[in-house]
């Protein structure tokens, strides 16, 4: 096959082996690689029912048949397993060299099984491993231990890094690259640290394997010049995603006060105007023509590297007005190696549970010493409050219980991204039936929608939301790319396709694969939880109950009823039936017909 190296690479903890396989052609032609390809691996070997953080959960690292090519922004990978935090499916794309190095080494994707008994990490030299004693780098942050990786191994490497989060298996630890990149939401950082694994450092020194027709390069290099061609590319390039603040503010979905509101009086402190003039340098993925990793110096002069969501997490859900203040914040989690969407969901759950009693010696709205005094304590499991804040909102809440579910910001157990929904009832759907839990990368419907009728409940909107997560979901996450060059300049997504063909020599068919990659996803959720309610595809509830109180949209909140009825298209337009279950036509249509029988054990199929 070309494009494809055909070949993965088993790491085994436990018996401190590896293998190198074969993947089935088949399997590449249908999944592709990314999400696609670690859905199908854990589908196929992980028993039914596995404790996400036992030595029996498997962590994937998969790249794409463009990964590493020249084109828009080729540096990525997708980490996947299990999630602690949600019991379902987890994924995370993130930017790191380690995708390009797994590629140069020959392998499309790694597995890593088993658990160590003491602390290692991996170094992968092309075909060779070498599980490498971690004890003097257990306990580091993750900004010293790639510094100290680096002195050893040097700069021409790939990392992935875990901090003491990840250790501690915090359910929302992430994986760190680069100091910045974070990767893997629903706690990919956590199940590294049960295995005991703190790195995972690459070198490949191979050619990337030959595509199917040599001009992928020239096309790769031509769609770059085509992203800095784009109009908007300039203010990108100044801003990135920040800018989004105050789009968010101007729409009212910027989330705060733990998203009881969609607006915040100080955003104009936090937003892109305010990282363009604080900004020091910019860092990006690898192969990447638009660089979004905005850096400025946080109130301790350390450098902070901020996109959106942190600074609406770590801003104005919690009440912090001050640039500073957030990107300090946000170095102590990538330090720290953990999400800043669930830690800003968890600091404002907590901010709330204080103020209504629920929790003592917590944490007052704004007050950013303190929150970073618990962000310490929830990355070193140091303390009452640090442990019951490092179970995710969905797990503390019911550990404390009063009430405290209402405004627990979760789907599925994961946080949900920084989009407030009152007023959004497709971006509330998007996040409901992520394929991950409330996670916006796989339907960012919401700047089209507040554009055309944003409170309708309608079957449009529905079909909507099915495109874009077969565009962002089913192919950005199977082929590994970075979306932000279509989604952000409007690159073309042809593109896309003309490169995949030149890769691979095949055409591609995006809603196959999509749904082929959801439906499978969906199945795996079933199966791991045992049966489904509708209840999971459902956001939460505060957006149905409690209003906005000011602002231009005060009064605003989603109505159940309607919701419900967008959740019945929904089911309709991906051949599930009306429980959320794949019917046994649509598993046969999409070639799914092998995961029949399985699943009929946990549920009755139609
Ligand atoms: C992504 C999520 C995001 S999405 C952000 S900001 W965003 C947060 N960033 C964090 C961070 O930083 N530090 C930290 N400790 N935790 C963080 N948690 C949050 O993680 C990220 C970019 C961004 S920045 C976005 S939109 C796009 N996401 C993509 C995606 O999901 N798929 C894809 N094919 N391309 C994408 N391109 C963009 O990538 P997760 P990264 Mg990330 C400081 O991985 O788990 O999906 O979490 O990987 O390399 O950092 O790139 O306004
Ligand atoms: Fe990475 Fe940002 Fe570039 Fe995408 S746009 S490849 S996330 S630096």
């Amino acid at each position: 096959m070309r494009g494809w190296t055909g070949r993965l690479i088993r790491v085994n903890l436990s018996l401190g082996k590896y293998w190198i396989q074969d993947i089935d052609p088949l399997i590449l032609m249908n999944y592709i690689g990314g999400r696609g390809l670690a859905i199908k691996l854990l589908w196929d070997e992980l028993p039914r029912g596995v404790d996400p953080l036992s030595p029996l959960n498997k962590l994937i690292i998969a790249t794409g048949p463009l990964t590493g090519y020249p084109g828009p922004n080729t540096g990525k990978l997708v980490i996947a397993a299990k999630s602690p935090l949600t019991g379902g499916y987890g994924d995370g794309n993130i930017g790191s060299w380690a995708s390009v190095h797994l590629r140069k080494a020959g392998f499309d994707a790694m597995i890593i099984e088993g658990a160590s008994s003491k602390p290692v990490y991996i170094y992968m030299d092309n075909d060779k491993v070498d599980l490498m004693p971690a004890d003097d780098l257990w306990g580091l942050d993750t900004f010293t231990t790639e510094d100290k990786l680096r002195r050893i191994h040097g700069s021409n490497v790939g990392m992935l890094i875990i901090g003491p989060a990840g250790e501690n298996m915090v359910r929302f630890a992430t994986v760190i690259a680069q100091r910045g990149r974070s990767g893997g939401r629903p706690g990919m950082g956590a199940v590294m640290g049960s295995k005991r694994l703190k790195a995972i450092v690459i070198r490949g020194t191979k050619p990337l394997p030959q595509p199917a027709d040599p001009a992928l390069s020239r096309i790769g290099v031509d769609a770059d010049l085509a992203a800095k061609a784009k109009q908007n590319y300039g203010f990108w390039l100044k801003q990135g995603t920040t800018a989004t603040v105050e789009w968010a503010q101007e729409a009212s979905v910027l989330p705060a006060f733990n998203y009881r509101e969609g607006q915040f009086d100080y955003y104009d402190r936090i937003g892109g105007v305010m990282v363009e003039k604080n900004n020091v340098t910019t860092r990006s993925c690898p192969n990447c023509v638009m660089p979004c990793g905005h850096v400025v110096k946080d109130a301790e002069d350390q450098l902070s590297e901020l996109d959106y969501e942190n600074i609406a997490m770590l801003g104005s859900n919690i009440g912090v007005g001050n640039l500073q203040e957030v990107a300090y914040l946000n170095r102590l989690a990538d330090m720290m190696g953990m999400d800043t969407i669930s830690l800003g969901s968890a600091l404002g759950w907590a901010m709330e549970a204080t103020e209504r009693g629920l929790i003592k010696d917590g944490l007052e709205w704004g007050d950013y010493k303190r929150a970073a005094e618990v962000t310490l304590d929830i990355a070193h499991q140091g303390s009452e409050l640090g442990r019951l804040l490092g179970l995710g909102v969905k797990g503390a809440s019911s550990r404390i219980g009063g009430g405290s579910g209402g405004f627990a910001m979760h789907v599925k157990g994961l946080e949900v991204s920084a989009y407030d929904c009152h007023a959004a009832p497709g971006m509330a759907l998007a996040f409901a039936t992520s394929p991950i839990g409330a996670h916006h990368k796989d339907a960012w419907v919401i700047s089209w929608e507040v554009q055309t009728n944003r409170f309708a409940y309608s079957r449009d909107k529905v079909l909507k939301v099915i495109e874009l997560q077969n565009i962002r979901g089913g192919w950005f996450e199977v082929m590994v790319g970075c979306r932000l060059p279509w989604v952000e300049i409007g690159l073309e997504l042809d593109w896309y396709w003309r490169m995949y063909k030149a890769a691979t020599g095949m055409d591609l068919d995006l809603e196959g694969v999509a749904n082929r990659v959801y439906t499978l996803i969906r199945a795996f959720w079933i199966r791991e939880y045992g049966g489904w309610s509708r209840d999971y595809d459902t956001p939460p509830i505060r957006w149905f109950k409690d209003p906005l109180t000011k602002g231009p949209l005060k009064g605003a909140k989603l109505d159940y009823n309607a919701y419900q009825q967008m959740l019945n298209w929904y089911y309709e337009a991906r051949g599930w039936d009306e429980r959320g279950i794949p019917r046994r036509s649509t598993l046969r249509r999409l070639g799914l017909g092998f995961i029949e029988g399985e699943l009929s054990k946990v549920i009755e199929l139609t």
